[in-house]
């Protein structure tokens, strides 16, 4: 490997602001200062990491979270370059770390791809932190400086020296506790992010470690295979319909290309875009792309070899993706990213490039896979068909719905208040709960939908059964909002959506299926922040007349302590809504000034994640379920959907 230019590091870097700027205005450059900026700290620091292995000079990283919940970051590339800056008159290494923008582009022919949305580099690292210390390996010296709240303690010093080919960067730093309003690391959040930072970048070793006393684990992440494994891993609980995993690289018009795909036997797509290995929630240009050239090289396959007639119509994108897993992943020198939250990708390049070469290359997998093409199209009509019934019982209802305007469910007891900001709806289970809850409510505010028999998985139905469903058409009158290509937020009849079921795993069960049909359907009620779970109490308190409840066997313990341990207690636990009377339901779970609502909220970030949540807990392979519960048991307190 070269490593003459020694000019580089130097001179190259563009010097603009102070880093007081950062300090004044955190959340202009990391996002926010909650638990989310925390860990985009850690993000910025092993994007560095991240160039340096697709420069070619880095194959490993590792990243420890230090008993203080400072973290610390290694890896074993050229180590950051030492020589004096001209313009800065310092080392390039305190260049990097105190002038704001200076580790983004290293001018003309830079490398950096990776970071995004707030790609912002380690100054902003430096300047958010109490603390931070570097550690260079280079030219068989070793190299430290430090700095406080991105001040610089001392000149860069040589303190040692060491083999001239070990070579790396080591950086050590403690949030500010003075910026940062959560300072407090989770292991989990890193865990997935560094999880998929290795499948994006394939052969890249990263390992994550715990030290935190009574949190010690760790674990490794490293994939050949890279988002090949990624989409091998998405569909690990679900039934893959052929074994093989259909992959595209290339590159065109300075936008390289990767994608990979499997269907496999569900009916939802779950197709990830990434830009610099940032996802693309909003999708934008590459998913553009990817999307006509399945559409259009599958209508061209099956028209070519008889699979469609000439009679039938081409099959569309929808019927093409239904239970398509896929990773589409662009690696572009200046993106520019729209939209309301600055997540969708603009360029018009990457649209043609995507496109251009899985166009060329899913042409040539077909041809040398027939069996696997006719397995994807046969599976495609049969979309194509359960769509056209899925069309006609929604216009079945919309034409309903028109015909009676007022057309809500008749299970439904409505609240008199039409304001929706002052409304809320109670999803309950069962019809005593629900009877209960319809005597407790507040008639003005509180409507109360009780569902009856068994809520229908979402994941494992077809779209016309699924709109067949009477638990779920009266969900969607309900609500207002319509679904689908219908779907209008700005109807939405109520601002609270409560799901209410018994503090079992039966009611657990139930609740996590109405949050699928929720996320898989009007995923903007959530994102929003529109969801809730109601808590009723699972112990009622009795002593001398006097009435406690308590929520969890924590709290029990407590009420216990305090009142004392003895036999004028009555404890009851309660197995379900049911055993309440009206005014106990009331007092504990309905009563806006009393009840515990648990907001469902979804990290964007990580949706992959969330999908493969769902899907393992809802799907029919059992092994995955047991072991995702199992990794997760030790740590309950993150499992929060
Ligand atoms: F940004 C950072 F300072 F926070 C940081 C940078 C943190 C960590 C953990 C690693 C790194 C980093 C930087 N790892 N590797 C590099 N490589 C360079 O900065 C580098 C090295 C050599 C040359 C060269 O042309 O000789 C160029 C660069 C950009």
């Amino acid at each position: 490997m070269g490593v003459e230019n020694t000019e580089y590091g130097a001179d190259q870097i563009q010097i603009l602001e102070g880093l007081e700027a950062v300090r004044k205005r955190p959340g202009m450059y990391i996002g926010s200062t909650s638990s989310r900026g925390l860990h985009h700290l850690v993000y910025e620091i092993v994007d560095n990491s991240v160039d340096e292995a697709l420069a070619g000079f880095c194959t490993e990283i590792q990243v420890i979270i230090n008993p203080d919940n400072s973290i610390t970051v290694i890896d074993n590339g050229r180590g950051i370059p030492v020589g004096i800056n001209h313009k800065a008159g310092i080392p390039a290494v305190e260049v990097v770390f105190t002038i704001l923008h200076a580790g983004g582009k290293f001018g003309g022919g830079g490398y950096k791809v990776s970071g995004g949305l707030h790609g912002v580099g380690a100054s902003v690292v430096n300047a958010l932190s109490e603390w931070l210390e570097v550690i260079i390996y280079k030219d068989g010296k070793t190299y430290k400086q430090r700095y406080e709240r991105g001040h610089t303690m001392h000149p860069l010093q040589v303190f040692g020296t060491c083999d001239l080919e070990k070579t790396g960067t080591q950086v050590c730093f403690l949030p500010d506790k003075d910026i940062f309003e959560e300072t407090i690391y989770d292991y989990d959040i890193l865990k997935q992010r560094l999880r998929e930072m290795a499948f994006l970048t394939k052969r890249l070793k990263i390992s994550l470690k715990d030290t935190r006393e009574g949190m010690e684990r760790d674990k490794t992440f490293h994939y050949e295979g890279g988002i090949r494994e990624f989409v091998a891993y998405l569909n690990k609980s679900k039934e893959a319909l052929y074994p093989e995993i259909v992959y595209c690289e290339g590159q065109k018009d300075g936008v390289s290309v990767e994608v990979a795909m499997q269907h496999n036997d569900s009916y939802t797509e779950n197709c990830y875009g990434f830009v610099n290995n940032i996802n693309t929630p909003e999708g934008g240009t590459h998913i553009v792309g990817f999307r006509n050239a399945i559409t259009k090289t599958f209508n061209d396959y099956a028209r070519k070899n008889k699979l469609l007639k000439e009679s039938e119509p081409n099959l569309s994108g929808e019927d093409i993706r239904e239970g398509l897993t896929a990773i589409v992943s662009v690696k572009i020198e200046d993106p520019q990213f729209e939209g309301q939250t600055k997540q969708k990708l603009g360029n018009s390049e990457a649209r043609g490039a995507v496109d251009n070469v899985v166009s060329r290359q899913l042409e040539i997998f077909l041809e040398q896979n027939p069996t696997v093409a006719k397995v994807i199209v046969e599976k495609s009509l049969l979309a194509q068909r359960a769509r056209e019934a899925a069309r006609k019982a929604r216009d079945l209802t919309r034409r309903k719905s028109a015909l009676d305007s007022m057309a809500l469910p008749g299970k439904l007891a409505d609240c008199s208040d039409r304001n929706p900001e002052n409304c809320e709806i109670y999803i309950v289970e069962g019809d005593s709960a629900g009877g209960s809850a319809k005597t407790a409510r507040n008639r003005a505010t509180q409507a109360i939908l009780p569902l009856r028999g068994k809520i229908l998985n979402v994941e494992k139905a077809r779209l016309d059964r699924i709109y067949g469903n009477n638990e779920i058409k009266a969900m969607i009158t309900a609500f207002g909002t319509g679904i689908h290509e219908d779907f209008d937020i700005t109807k939405l009849r109520y601002h609270k959506i409560i799901i209410m079921t018994d503090a079992d795993v039966d009611g657990a069960h139930i609740a996590t299926l109405l949050l699928t049909f929720l996320y898989r359907f009007m995923p903007e009620l959530i994102k929003q922040g529109y969801v809730y779970l109601a808590q009723p109490p699972l112990y009622k308190i009795e002593k001398n007349k006097k009435i406690w409840y308590a929520y969890d066997d924590v709290e029990l313990g407590k009420i216990l302590e305090d009142i004392g341990r003895d036999n004028n207690n009555k404890i009851q636990r309660y197995k379900g809504l049911g055993e309440m009377d009206a005014e106990q339901l009331w007092e504990t779970t309905m009563d806006p000034e009393r009840r515990i609502l648990l907001k469902v909220t979804m990290d964007e970030a990580a949706s992959s994640e969330i999908d493969l949540t769902f899907t393992t807990l809802m799907g029919d392979k059992v092994e995955p379920r047991r072991e995702f519960i199992e990794e997760n048991a030790r740590f309950v307190e993150n499992l929060d959907i």
